[in-house]
């Protein structure tokens, strides 16, 4: 993969609005967007392999608050220095540092109900403290400020590491309510959507729409973790998947992620849709990998109930897409008596 390639994983379309002068409090705020409270979980809770992050206190996370003392850990883990091909390697290059700035970050604008990108190299502060060699090593800070961990911790990129995060849905045909496909992941051991990291092959051939891409890779995280229908099956689902209107964005941009780091984090765009109930009952499931176990259809309520709790912002994306379902079947009830009046009439 070249980087250049993997810029345009986010590199914003035609689709997606660039906003050039940013005033989004996620970028600048410390907030994280999908609950509008600030991210928090790198502080609340220990991602397996971390080592204890340094204490920031309140009023003390913007960047522009002075912080004469702060000196956290550099981590980066061994899985990562070791140079796998999802990760940057330790340094980069000018090249490599162009097109990062070059890069969409994603944001969820409420006002549009969309996501949208802002260029990273205007709208991201960068770390250019010295390296042992002497050289600046220009690495972006985190926009929702220090998190008490230099370094990028798991996460493979510099800046932000793209994921995304389909959500499907179903209508339980004895129970009658809405359920959503749940994995709970083997890290941390929480409740969680089918999501997981955009590879290169997600983007390459649809790099003129990020929002594509995104929507590519969700699709591929739910066939290898979840499912084990054959390819009929399979292609009945994306051909679905893949139809206009069929998918709905209902949020995105930073994600409140225990893995992330002052110079690595996460950014998802989350997608909804609604199995019709053939093709739900069609669908088997099945663990297919390590990073994932438990799968299951739950309702909303029992997604929030689970002692296991909830992995990173993924508890809001599950209440908007019980909300955006909810509002879907009100629709199709209200379309079909309309629809069921206007025979009567004609006859
Ligand atoms: C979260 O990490 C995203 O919302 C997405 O669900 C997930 C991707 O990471 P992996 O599941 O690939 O570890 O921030």
């Amino acid at each position: 993969m070249s980087l250049a390639s993997f810029a345009a994983h986010f590199k914003p379309s035609s689709d997606a609005p660039m906003h050039k002068h940013v005033s989004f409090s996620v970028l600048h705020g410390l907030v994280d967007p999908a609950t509008g409270q600030p991210a928090v979980r790198c502080f609340a809770e220990v991602y397996p392999g971390y080592p204890v992050r340094k204490h920031v206190p309140d009023g003390m996370r913007a960047w522009d608050v002075p912080f004469d003392a702060y000196d956290p850990p550099d981590f980066t883990h061994a899985n990562v220095e070791a140079g796998p091909v999802w990760a940057h390697p330790p340094r980069l290059d000018d090249q490599m540092w162009a097109a990062l700035r070059e890069q969409g970050h994603p944001v969820w604008d409420v006002s549009l109900g969309k996501l949208t990108f802002v260029k990273v190299g205007d709208a991201i502060a960068v770390d250019d403290d010295v390296g042992v060699d002497g050289l600046p090593r220009r690495r972006m800070l985190n926009p929702a400020g220090r998190t008490g961990l230099a370094g990028r911790g798991i996460l493979g990129k510099y800046g932000q590491n793209p994921a995304s995060d389909l959500i499907v849905a179903r209508r339980n045909r004895t129970t009658k309510k809405r359920e959503f496909l749940t994995i709970l992941r083997a890290d941390t051991k929480q409740l969680s959507t089918t999501g997981g990291m955009v590879d290169p092959e997600d983007t390459d051939e649809v790099a003129e729409s990020a929002t594509t891409g995104l929507v590519k890779a969700g699709i591929r995280e739910l066939i290898e973790e979840a499912l084990s229908n054959g390819d009929e099956v399979l292609e009945e689902l994306k051909a679905f998947l893949k139809t206009a209107g069929n998918l709905r964005c209902i949020d995105g941009g930073f994600v409140d992620d225990v893995r992330n780091t002052d110079h690595a984090w996460m950014v998802t765009g989350v997608f909804v849709c609604l199995l019709p109930d053939e093709l739900a009952d069609k669908i088997e499931l099945q663990e297919r990998n390590d990073e994932a176990s438990g799968i299951a259809w739950r309702t909303y309520d029992e997604i929030v109930e689970h002692p296991a709790g909830v992995f990173a912002s993924h508890k809001t994306y599950f209440a908007k897409a019980d909300a955006y379902i909810a509002t879907l079947l009100q629709e199709r009830v209200v379309a079909a008596s309309t629809d069921r009046a206007t025979k009567v009439a004609r006859r």
